[in-house]
């Protein structure tokens, strides 16, 4: 079910889980202020999601909240993680959802880094 990308932020949703390290993944990246794991239902032969570990509801909140600090180490690291899979060649695709609208099923910033093969068009 769909999330609101604003309010408070809730820290039982399934990230928060994940970095507590209450619930499994499977890690591909983390540093002070950013994790990476595999996404549980992959779309493309590589699908990572890249979360921040400050308490981030989505990009609204985030790119509201977060320090200058963060958020580039936010960005700086799904550089890395791209190119840690050789993407940047053939290329990859980030989508981030932001609410209801957008489908956002997990109220904890994520955005999905998906690459291995030809993505199509892009999402409407
Ligand atoms: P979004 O719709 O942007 O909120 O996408 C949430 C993504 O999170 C979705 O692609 C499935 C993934 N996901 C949900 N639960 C888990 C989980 O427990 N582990 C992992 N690795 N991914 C999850």
């Amino acid at each position: 079910m769909a999330v609101s990308g604003i309010g408070h932020y809730d820290p039982d949703n399934i990230f928060a889980k994940i970095l507590r390290g209450d619930i499994p993944c499977r890690k591909v990246f983390e540093n002070d202020m950013v994790l990476a794991f595999h996404d549980i239902a992959p779309k493309a032969p590589v699908h990572v999601l890249v979360i921040p570990k400050g308490p981030y509801i989505s990009f609204a909140d985030f790119s509201q909240r977060a320090s200058d600090r963060e958020i580039v180490a936010f960005n700086r690291a799904i550089g890395d993680i791209a190119r840690t899979f050789d993407l940047d060649a053939p290329g990859y695709r980030l989508i981030g959802n932001v609410g209801e609208n957008a489908g956002q099923e997990v109220p904890h910033y994520h955005v999905h880094l998906l690459g291995g093969r030809p993505l199509g068009a892009m999402l409407v």
